[in-house]
């Protein structure tokens, strides 16, 4: 994919964040952010390599057998991309102890996550440039690979659903899962914790602030959830709950298969759920088979309501004043317990 060519314009911009907020940003205790870019009106906070690939991930085509995954960041996307491909592949469910994840489904925000270099050595850039020797590693190693793969492909992102291709929905089936914000942030600030790409430095109060004040990456918040909710009716959608896949997690894969107009017994509805449990994920997580290079603590509690063990009544109370005024243009409930 080129970054140039007949690409349909970007009906938002993407700007360089000043240094005075990136320092501002480092001092709060996101230590990892040299640069920023920020998508305009949209105000999306993204690594800089976004910049030159905004272009490429608002063209990327979407085919009629894709199964796209849009979440905000720890929502339950490794818990659903698992559940999608093992949809596909029920009676090879074994397939998930040697091919890990990310060869099962592919995460398109790698590019701009971690963004490759044509002498990196790295697998990936490896087989890209044996495959495309005249290759441009800096127009995305995984766009690139995603865009020859020959399908059907399962394909999850974290960018709202504004900066993707406009024919997305048009196009194929897309799932899309919420999860609370009270959680998720709780999730966000444990896994700064660990991340390397996006480490936080500092203590919960201080990044629920960041969060609330959509600062982190890839928020806002509530435009990511918003954006989807609008579209909930659009029979290529299928709008998910995290909280509802951990009450019933049978009655949510029902209703998922229908919508993906799949068939299953009772007792593949049943294998399917177990083999994407949160134990047995994270048991491959640990055991290296599940294809995010082997991070302690990505699958942390997998649990609703955290975020009563994390904050004060004070943060609650400012958290609760910011669902409120969020909630008032939306009929989008959570569950928090
Ligand atoms: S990421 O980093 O954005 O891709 O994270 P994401 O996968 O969206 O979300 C991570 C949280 O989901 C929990 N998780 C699960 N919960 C229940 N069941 C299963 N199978 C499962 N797999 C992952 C994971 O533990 C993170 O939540 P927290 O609250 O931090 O434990």
């Amino acid at each position: 994919m080129s970054s140039t060519g007949n690409l349909r314009p970007l009906p938002f911009t993407v700007d360089r964040v000043s240094d005075k907020e990136v320092s501002r940003l480092r001092s709060w205790g996101f230590s990892g952010h040299a640069e920023i870019v920020r998508t305009n009106p949209s105000r999306v906070n993204l690594p800089p390599a976004y910049s030159h690939l905004a272009h490429a991930y608002y063209n990327f085509e979407f085919r009629p057998d894709d199964l796209v995954l849009v979440t905000y960041p720890r929502s339950g996307t490794t818990w659903t991309s698992e559940i999608l491909w093992a949809m596909r592949n029920v009676g090879l469910l074994e397939q998930a102890e040697e091919i890990t994840s990310g060869d099962r489904t592919t995460f398109i925000d790698m590019d701009f996550l971690m963004p490759s270099r044509a002498d990196d050595d790295n697998p990936k850039v490896k087989e890209f440039l044996s495959l495309f020797p005249e290759g441009r590693v800096e127009d995305g190693v995984v766009l690139q690979m995603t865009k020859w793969h020959k399908g059907p492909r399962i394909i999850k992102t974290h960018l709202q659903i504004d900066l993707l291709n406009p024919d997305l929905l048009d196009t194929c089936k897309t799932v899309y899962v919420a999860r609370n914000p009270k959680d998720v942030c709780v999730s966000l600030f444990h896994h700064g914790k660990i991340s390397k790409m996006d480490p936080f430095e500092s203590e919960f109060p201080d990044y629920a602030e960041a969060f609330m004040a959509d600062q982190v990456l890839f928020g806002p918040y509530w435009d990511h959830i918003k954006q989807a909710w609008k579209r909930k009716n659009h029979a290529n959608l299928h709008f998910m709950f995290y909280e509802d896949m951990k009450l019933d997690i049978l009655g949510e894969l029902t209703k998922l298969a229908r919508f993906l107009q799949l068939d299953f017994t009772e007792e593949q509805l049943k294998a399917i759920s177990d083999h994407a449990s949160f134990g047995r994920m994270k048991s491959r997580h640990e055991r290296g088979a599940s294809g995010h290079n082997h991070t302690p603590g990505f699958f942390r509690k997998g649990q609703t309501g955290d975020w009563g063990n994390a904050a004060s009544g004070e943060l609650t109370a400012a958290m609760d004043r910011w669902i409120a005024h969020n909630s008032q243009d939306t009929d989008i409930v959570f569950k928090y317990k």
